[in-house]
């Protein structure tokens, strides 16, 4: 499985499972979960009521993930996940790493080859960026390859440089 870095806009990428940085209630927010819902159009809002009034009676929980249509985007499903807000006095990592697996995992169940992820947890809900970035490329390493069957690319696409090159520094190898 390769791991690619993009700088750029999550949702016009062309792969099969884009990842949302949604909240809880799937509703919608600003961020990357706006951008989502704008681009891929009412489709993906239709979805996640329905998740609502079947799967998900009480929101999805941090550190969870499931997956709807994209839409009108060129990729074929999202994958919302819900990272956890940033607590300098309380350590949710593992919440995060959860994140990464189990949106790996709702990929490889969808039999997707290529995923999109955002910085998870690092705009909004304050997650220093280097310490987003190094949880993102460990977890994601954890899961490849053992575990990994269908997937060949999981592709971190950053926004800014800043998080573009923090995301490089988590994945220069450490001597
Ligand atoms: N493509 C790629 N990355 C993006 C895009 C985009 N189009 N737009 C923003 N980012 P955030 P969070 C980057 O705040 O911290 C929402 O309201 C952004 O620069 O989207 O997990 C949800 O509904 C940042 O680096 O997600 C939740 O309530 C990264 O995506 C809450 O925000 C994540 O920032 C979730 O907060």
């Amino acid at each position: 499985m390769d791991i690619t870095l993009v700088q750029g806009d999550i949702t016009e990428q062309r792969v099969d499972a884009v990842v949302n940085a949604a909240n809880s209630s799937l509703m919608g927010g600003g961020g990357v979960d706006g951008a989502i819902h704008r681009a891929g159009g009412p489709e993906i809002l239709r979805e996640c009521r329905r998740l609502r009034d079947t799967s998900h009676p009480d929101g999805l929980p941090a550190g969870d993930a499931v997956a709807t249509t994209a839409g009108r985007m060129p990729a074929t499903w999202v994958i919302h996940t819900v990272g956890p807000v940033y607590s300098a006095s309380e350590d949710r990592s593992s919440t995060l790493a959860s994140c990464y697996r189990r949106s790996l995992e709702v990929a490889e169940e969808l039999n997707a080859a290529v995923v999109a992820f955002p910085a998870v947890s690092a705009g909004v809900y304050g997650w220093p960026m280097d310490s987003a970035a190094d949880i993102a490329v460990r977890s994601t390493l954890a899961f490849s390859p053992a575990s990994s069957n269908t997937l060949s690319e999981v592709r971190f696409v950053l926004f800014s440089r800043d998080a573009y090159e923090a995301f490089a520094r988590a994945l220069e190898p450490t001597s």
